[in-house]
C-alpha cells in the first residue's frame, strides 16, 4: 500500500442526484441478455475499454483476482463452440439437467445449440484467480474470490451495454474445458463467458418482467403505515 490520498468526490444537488439515478437505472432496466447476435465488427478498444471498467470494481483485500480472456481468433471461438456444444448437449439431452432445471429454463427457450459463439466479433471469458502467484512463483491468499469477480463481471455488464452493445452472461457447464483450451494456469477458473457483439436483426429476447422492488427489498426495523 501506497498510503493515503483525499477523495473529496463532487457533492451534486439532490435534484441532480435524482436526475442521475432515475437516468441510471431507466439504462441499466433496458439491458437484456441476448443469445442473437450479428458478426458486425466491433472495434477492439471497446473491450479493452469495458475491461478497464470492470477492474475498477471492488476487491477483497484490493488484489484483483481477476483475468479476462479477450477471444477474437475465428479458431478459437470455433473450438469454444464446439466444446461448449458438447458440454451442453448432454446437460439437456443426456440427462445430466435435472427436471427441475429443465422446467426453469423452458421459458428463456435455451437448448445446447451455442451458434452465436461463432458468430460474434469477441468473446470474453473471466476467469477468477483462487489464489496469486507472485513474480518469484510463490502462492499467495485472494480474499472473497467469488465476490470480487461477480463485482467486475457485473462492471463489465454495465459497460458493454453502456456503450450500446450486447452479452450474455454465458456459463456453460462444465467450464473447465476454457481452462485448458486457453491456457490458463492452475490458479485460474473459468467463472463468466461473455460473448460481446452487436445484436442480431433476427434478435428476440424473452418477455420477462422484472421483480418490483417491493419484492426485492425489505426495511428493517418495518416502518409503520401511515
Ligand atoms: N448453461 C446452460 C443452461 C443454462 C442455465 C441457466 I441457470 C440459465 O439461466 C441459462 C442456461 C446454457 O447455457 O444453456
Amino acid at each position: 500500500m501506497s498510503g493515503f490520498t483525499p477523495y473529496r468526490p463532487e457533492r451534486l444537488p439532490v435534484d441532480e442526484m435524482h436526475r442521475r439515478a432515475e437516468a441510471f437505472h431507466q439504462s441499466m432496466d433496458s439491458r437484456r441478455s441476448v443469445r442473437y447476435f450479428s458478426d458486425d465488427p466491433v472495434p477492439r478498444e471497446l473491450i479493452d475499454r469495458a475491461i478497464a471498467t470492470a477492474s475498477t470494481a471492488p476487491s477483497g483485500a484490493h488484489r484483483q483476482p481477476w483475468t479476462f480472456v479477450v477471444i477474437g481468433d475465428p479458431e478459437t471461438k470455433r473450438r469454444i463452440r464446439e466444446a461448449a456444444e458438447a458440454e451442453e448437449r448432454e446437460n439437456y439431452e443426456g440427462g445430466r439437467l435435472p427436471p427441475d432445471w429443465l422446467e426453469a429454463l423452458a421459458p428463456l427457450g435455451t437448448d445446447w445449440h451455442k451458434p452465436y459463439l461463432e458468430t460474434v466479433p469477441w468473446i470474453v471469458v473471466a476467469f477468477e484467480q483462487r489464489y496469486g502467484v507472485d513474480p518469484d512463483g510463490n502462492r499467495f491468499k485472494n480474499y472473497y474470490v467469488k465476490e470480487s469477480v461477480g463485482l467486475a463481471c457485473g462492471l463489465f455488464v454495465a459497460a458493454v451495454h453502456q456503450m450500446g452493445l450486447v452479452t450474455l452472461t454465458h456459463t456453460p457447464s462444465p467450464m473447465a474445458f476454457l481452462t485448458k483450451l486457453l491456457e490458463r494456469p492452475d490458479n485460474e477458473r473459468p467463472f463468466i463467458l461473455f460473448p460481446v457483439g452487436y445484436p442480431g436483426d433476427d434478435c428476440v429476447v424473452p418477455d420477462l418482467q422484472r421483480k418490483p422492488l417491493d419484492d426485492v427489498m425489505v426495511t428493517f426495523p418495518p416502518e409503520e403505515d401511515g
